[in-house]
């Protein structure tokens, strides 16, 4: 059927102010005024890309009568507002959510089709921002997407990166990073506000005075200004004419030239202090999960949170009233620990130019400010040079000595018979070289410390953490990790939402546990026809994209496996590819095998610096070469790595995926939100008991996930005992050819070293992530996945149970466990 057809089915109606009517132009007429009046281009013709600006620019007006509206509303009604810093957001292409979420499907539909084009050719056009890593910014526009639906006075703050994360090409087997200019056509979802300027400060010095109470006070002048400028993207809620906004911070010079430079005939030198300038907002940094420690990382940190700070203070001075309102009135939610610099940067504001008292100033501090961490790989938690520190943000330096005077003052007095204490716990780490420990920061500055799934927040209590629980015993409280179905069934997956539309009625967009109402129909034998198409339909789609880009065929009826994710040795996308490569080796010795065909798929970055990543990248793409190009086995199985994964092609993927693998050594994923896209979608999953893994688990049942491997527990047991991968290597003779493969030139002809990396990391170098210890229950849990496939009712009743059990992870639960347990706000619609 054609979309228009059944788009009213799927969708709850718009609340009544929404209807249109409310405007006397429609969406159409609007987009081919923008053609003419914004763009300056012919409008009695459209091509695509006409017609996607014209609609974008529609589309923004639309947007923007109601952000200002519910601007004019927060003030009104004094609310109290929530900003959430994060130094990446990953949105996705806006056209389709935006349309979505405002009810404009079916109007722009109509527009295109007049014009005989489509939504999906239009939505082509769009270039994807790339202001994220993974999980972390992912997660982040996820949450903005539910505060904006459940209306919400919430803010985003961030950077607007000229280049975002690096587009992947794989080159003879290798990734090849090209720089992502997603601004080059530019951006109509980008609104950039040129009058919302403030110099930010870096170096200079400190000077001392006394004021009129004889009080020390403190004044940091001198060094180099650098303008931040706003940049508004837009975020509606689904239907509920409520729209929030991600403001954005560009760095832009303090002054246009030198202008004494400039005189002296010095004109390069002049124009390189306004290069030297943009580039704090120049470009993402390209590391998951790792801190990088170079100058210019500190300085974005700092950049847009003392921009976001001044926003904050400024809008809270429009309401004149006394400071000790401002936790009142306002709530920080720090995105890890990459914005806490925000803690000592409100005091240095509070104390040198508001002239509050250290207790007051402190006090509004600990009580405005809320920690998410997401990570606890020890190279992970972010530490920065106190010489770095001093030279840059010296007064922030300062700022931070007390802070760490104070609270081990406090330490030493509660816990005397502890002499090891205050070192352990100082904001400041001893050794050759004294640095910043900003997790420390983060959990002394504010009234609220969450992990983001259960198992993660009780690894931050017993073990990362566990000297702060017992200083701050009520400071700590989980928070799992959600994704918002909007994005991540409704639009991805438009098959299994119109069946879901039909059964369960549509509440389920904004109330994911309605899905729960699926287990009544496991037994429809229709039903699970239906099921099953909408399944099929979607791996079509996909089959279709891998033979355009990759050129290869795959079987729509093989299994999907699937392992999308950023590259990271902890995530073991090494222990897929063993796997695969002992099934290659077992096809071959029995040609006549009767075996359920399988296509693996991967996709996923890694860090540029991060060698080992990218070797396995490399081995992915050698075994695929083999195995793809086997007449013997080519039939059943299939390897495909897709280049440049992002959100686009999560949307893509995750509706098409049979098993979706989650196979991180236990302990080291904090939550993972990957698996629970795909098991909304259902996927089932092999994996391991590891972040939210195990809710998951919980939820969907035991009988419907393939939990392997090691848990947590034994993982710090074995390790303590001794682990000796060698052991592994010698008793399993399978796992052996498989190595030894790997350590030969079975895949790279002619070349025997290529993967003598990955080879020695495994076995001289202990393999840290106990690869070869989870190798063979792993390898019995896909036997038992490729058996159980076959049957295919039980496979379609355990993928529906999967996505009713779901409903728990959706973004909507999670925010609202922030406002109820963190946030104390109100909603306002
Ligand atoms: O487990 C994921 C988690 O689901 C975790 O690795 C990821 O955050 C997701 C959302 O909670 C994460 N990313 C980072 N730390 N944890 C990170 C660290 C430094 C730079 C960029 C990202």
């Amino acid at each position: 059927k054609d979309v228009k057809d059944y788009l009213h089915l799927l969708d709850k109606p718009l609340d009544e102010f929404e209807a249109p009517g409310a405007r006397n132009s429609t969406l159409g007429e609007d987009a081919l005024w923008h053609v003419l009046y914004s763009l300056g281009q012919d409008n009695t013709y459209l091509n695509k890309r006409k017609a996607y600006w014209g609609l974008v620019l529609a589309v923004r007006d639309r947007m923007l009568e109601k952000w200002t509206a519910v601007q004019r509303k927060y003030y009104a009604n004094d609310d109290k507002r929530l900003y959430y810093l994060s130094l990446e957001f990953l949105p996705g292409k806006f056209l389709r959510g935006n349309l979505l979420a405002l009810g404009l499907e079916n109007e722009a539909h109509e527009f295109l089709h007049e014009h005989d084009l489509s939504l999906d050719e239009i939505v082509d056009e769009e270039c994807e921002p790339g202001l994220g890593n993974g999980g972390l910014g992912r997660l982040a526009s996820c949450y903005m997407d539910s505060m904006a639906t459940l209306g919400l006075p919430a803010y985003g703050y961030g950077i607007r990166y000229s280049y975002g994360l690096f587009r992947q090409e794989i080159r003879n087997g290798h990734q090849v990073e090209q720089p992502d200019n997603w601004l080059h056509e530019g951006s109509h979802w980008l609104i950039p506000r040129p009058h919302n300027l403030f110099p930010i400060r870096f170096y200079g010095t400190v000077n001392e005075w006394l004021d009129d109470d004889g009080m020390l006070r403190h004044d940091w002048r001198g060094g180099d200004l650098v303008m931040a400028m706003a940049n508004d993207m837009y975020v509606p809620g689904y239907r509920n004419g409520h729209v929030n906004s991600i403001r954005l911070w560009e760095a832009r010079p303090h002054k246009e030239f030198v202008l004494s430079s400039f005189n002296a005939g010095d004109y390069i030198g002049s124009v390189q202090e306004k290069i030297s300038d943009e580039n704090i907002s120049m470009v993402l940094y390209p590391s998951d999960d790792a801190p990088e420690g170079k100058t210019l990382r500190l300085k974005q940190q700092y950049f847009f949170v003392a921009a976001t700070m001044r926003d904050m203070v400024r809008r809270f001075k429009k309401l004149n009233k006394p400071w000790d309102q401002l936790p009142e009135k306002n709530v920080v939610q720090l995105n890890e620990t990459h914005p806490a610099i925000a803690i000592p940067e409100l005091m240095r504001m509070l104390l040198d130019e508001e002239l509050l008292g250290w207790e007051e100033a402190w006090c509004i501090c600990q009580k405005l400010f809320a920690y998410t961490n997401h990570t606890i790989l020890p190279e992970a938690l972010e530490t920065w040079p106190v010489k770095l520190i001093e030279r840059l943000l010296p007064r922030h330096m300062q700022i931070i000595y007390e802070i760490n005077r104070r609270f081990l003052e406090e330490v030493r007095l509660h816990f005397r018979d502890e002499p090891e204490l205050p070192s352990r716990v100082s904001l400041i780490s001893a050794g050759p070289e004294q640095r910043v420990r900003m997790s420390h920061l983060a959990i002394v500055g504010s009234f609220s410390v969450n992990g983001v799934s259960s198992l993660h927040t009780q690894i931050l209590k017993d073990r990362v953490f566990h000297d702060f629980i017992r200083i701050f015993p009520d400071r700590f409280n989980n928070k799992t990790n959600g994704i918002t179905p909007r994005r991540w069934l409704r639009q991805c997956n438009v098959p299994l939402s119109w069946l879901l539309s039909e059964h369960l009625g549509c509440n389920w967009i904004t109330d994911l546990t309605q899905l729960k109402k699926l287990r009544e129909l496991v037994d429809d034998v229709e039903f699970r026809h239906d099921w099953e198409q909408c399944r099929l339909t979607n791996k079509k789609r996909l089959a279709d994209y891998i033979e355009k880009v990759n050129g290869i065929t795959v079987n729509p009826h093989s299994i999907f496996d699937v392992q999308v994710k950023r590259f990271h040795e902890y995530k073991r996308q090494l222990l897929n590819i063993l796997h695969i490569i002992s099934l290659y080796n077992n096809i071959r010795r029995n040609p006549d095998v009767k075996m359920q065909p399988c296509t693996f798929i991967f996709g996923g970055k890694a860090a540029p610096s991060y060698q080992m990543a990218k070797d396995i990248i490399y081995l992915i793409n050698c075994v695929a070469r083999r195995v793809n190009s086997d007449p013997h086995t080519r039939n059943f199985l299939k390897v495909i790595f897709l280049a440049n994964y992002n959100v686009s092609l999560a949307q893509l993927l995750v509706p098409a995926t049979d098993v979706s693998e989650q196979i991180s050594t236990a302990g080291y994923e904090a939550s993972g939100t990957g698996n629970m896209k795909f098991a909304l979608n259902g996927a089932l999953t092999i994996g391991t008991r590891d972040g939210a893994n195990i809710e998951i688990g919980e939820r969907v049942g035991d009988g419907n996930i393939y939990l392997f491997g090691l848990c947590e527990k034994e993982v710090l047991a074995l390790r303590r005992r001794g682990y000796d991968p060698w052991e592994f290597y010698k008793n399993d003779s399978e796992l052996r050819e498989v190595l030894d493969m790997i350590n030969s030139d079975q895949f790279t002809p002619g070349d025997s070293t290529a993967f003598s990396s990955i080879f020695n990391s495994l076995l001289t170098g202990g393999d840290p992530f106990m690869v070869l210890a989870d190798y063979r229950a792993y390898v019995e849990t896909h036997k038992r996945i490729s058996h159980e496939y076959v049957d295919r009712d039980l496979w379609i009743k355990k993928s529906i149970m999967n996505t009713a059990g779901m409903g728990y992870f959706s973004s909507d639960r999670a925010v609202k466990e922030y406002i109820d347990g963190i946030w104390s706000l109100e909603p306002d619609v």
